[in-house]
């Protein structure tokens, strides 16, 4: 784990004197084109020309199209600007990110718009064809003298930066100067996601983590083309999220973990920064509250929500299934009402998670009484309901987003779910699980659908994955990390690459992109990207790393 871009930790690890002193001078210039870091050109001598510039097929997840040009490269250089559109504020924003990206390892200043486009400049532009684009789209034309991106909007640019990360060497991930060069190699790559959803899930219920920690993920997810993150928000061991009208829920039912760790809470401003975050990485933030089962910390927090009227301790083992709220009290409509309301509030996306899973404390009568109450206070909200998949058996309108989670590929509920109009989330837990352990040896993780190694995990095809489920009715995939056995950042690192990376191809390339052997050979050479990320990943002996 290291810090992320905006939240620096001790910003010298790893780095010899001379270059920290380089470093903090840089720290200290600010991140804006106002104030950049000093230029130089590297000293005679200290520039090697190195192979290690990537090809333009190694780029993941696989590009619809790749043209490369032998021998010609582009060249970032200490006067390379970036070029944009100066009148739309969010491609200026992706601007700022890219150098922000650079500025650390080029020690370049590559300012904004600091005069018209000209030799080895990156250009920026919103000229991209809708139809061969979409909305998400990008096209990279790369000669000698200019790299151009080209989309129709701000999302495309965004998707255009990762895959220029990814063409750079290595050490443009550092953070802390390098010696160049930056080349990129010549050609062209045309590219646009297969499914509108690639989504990650975080569970900061059964383990808490920090704000930072979450952005850590986040930049992390961002690289890959990954543009949800579901947060798993409250469960039996906890309640992760400030709600005003129901304090206890974060004072006491915040107040611990899976084994009895602190536990903690996002208040209000914390989550609207993970919001705003997210969002500035193109990613939004899906909030889940889990109901009307793994609900201990909230019938913990208040008596009145159980039906006997009496409030259970807490909770921090790993059990599922032996929780719910009471389905017959008014109250609980009230509680449900008034969380819904106030976390509709705080997030801007358009789904809201009711949750919805293992309600065994539940029988499937009670079940369906529950979900016909609250299905309508979420649209009553303004959010379009989204649930594990037990929850199609309570008729969710054919708005609704219906998550599986299974281990097989066919599920009869799903199927009439699908044929009902209602949009299917792929995440099954043999799959896309990233807390299932690799093999019987890994330490961290469960092992109830898998083990998963990471062929399992590339190896399906999202589009024709389950029976009865036609393409067009699958929204796209997830990859949900639970964290019944993760206590921090380089442990969700461990469990999440190399298989995030994996999950995120499914969702983003196309059906005939997909191939193992060509996947594990671009794989392989991430690793030194991720190495100067400092991201702990696990180096599957399936993987030919070098
Ligand atoms: C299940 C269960 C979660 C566990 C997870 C562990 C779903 C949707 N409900 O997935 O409570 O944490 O497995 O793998």
């Amino acid at each position: 784990m290291k810090r992320t871009r905006e939240t620096p930790r001790n910003p010298y690890r790893r780095i010899p004197a001379a270059l920290a002193l380089a470093t903090s001078a840089m720290l200290a210039g600010g991140t804006l084109s106002v104030a950049a870091p000093q230029q130089h050109e590297p000293q005679a001598g200290q520039q090697r020309d190195s192979d290690d510039t990537p090809s333009l097929h190694d780029v993941i997840p696989a590009p619809t199209s790749v043209r490369e040009e032998p021998g010609e490269k582009f060249h970032i250089k200490w006067n390379t600007g970036i070029h944009t559109p100066p009148d739309s504020s969010e491609a200026v924003e992706v601007a700022h990110y890219l150098q922000r990206q650079l500025r650390p390892s080029t020690g370049y200043g590559l300012l904004v718009n600091r005069d018209s486009p000209g030799r080895n400049d990156i250009v920026l532009r919103l000229d991209g064809s809708r139809e061969r684009l979409g909305e998400s789209g990008y096209r990279m034309d790369v000669d000698q003298d200019r790299l151009t991106i080209h989309a129709t909007g701000s999302e495309g640019l965004f998707y255009g930066v990762q895959t220029l990360r990814q063409l750079l060497p290595a050490k443009a991930e550092s953070d802390f100067p390098r010696h160049g060069p930056w080349k990129v190699r010549a050609g062209e790559i045309v590219d646009k996601p297969r499914f509108e959803r690639r989504s990650a899930m975080l569970d900061v219920a059964r383990h808490f983590f920090e704000v930072g920690q979450v952005k850590t993920y986040i930049d992390q997810l961002a690289q890959y083309k990954i543009n949800y993150l579901h947060m798993h928000l409250s469960d039996d061991q906890g309640w992760r999220i400030q709600i005003d009208s129901w304090p206890r829920l974060t004072t006491h039912g915040g107040s611990t973990e899976v084994g009895g760790g602190e536990g903690g809470y996002y208040t209000k401003r914390e989550f609207a920064e993970i919001v705003r975050y997210a969002s500035s990485r193109n990613i939004t933030i899906v909030p889940e509250i889990d109901m009307p089962g793994h609900t201990n910390a909230a019938l913990a927090s208040y008596a009145e929500l159980n039906c006997d009227g009496e409030a259970p301790d807490l909770y921090t083992g790993i059990k599922v299934g032996f929780s719910s709220l009471c389905i017959d009290k008014e109250i609980t409509y009230e509680f449900v009402d008034d969380v819904i309301r106030e976390v509709a509030a705080m997030t801007p996306g358009q789904y809201l998670h009711i949750g919805g899973d293992e309600a065994h404390a539940t029988t499937d009568e009670d079940y369906r009484k529950f979900m016909s109450r609250v299905l309508p206070i979420v649209e009553k909200y303004g959010k379009t309901p989204l649930g594990w998949h037990e929850y199609a058996k309570a008729n969710p309108s054919e708005s609704a987003m219906v998550q599986y989670w299974g281990t097989t590929n066919s599920n009869a509920e799903v199927a009439e779910a699908a044929a009902r109009g209602n949009e299917i989330l792929l995440s099954p837990a043999h799959k896309s699980y990233l807390d299932q352990k690799y093999n019987e040896d890994t330490e961290l993780g469960l092992d109830w659908a898998g083990p998963t190694t990471v062929r399992e995990a590339y190896d399906w095809d999202p589009g024709g994955f389950m029976k009865s489920v036609p393409e067009s009715s699958i929204a796209g995939v997830e990859a949900p990390l639970w964290s019944e056995t993760l206590t921090n950042s380089d442990e969700i690192e461990f469990m999440a690459f190399p298989r995030l990376p994996a999950i995120a191809e499914l969702g983003w390339s196309s059906a005939d992109e997909l191939d193992w052997s060509s996947f594990r050979q671009r794989l392989a050479k991430q690793a030194p990207s991720w190495e100067e990320q400092g991201i702990d990943y696990y180096r599957s002996e399936q993987i030919p790393w070098s």
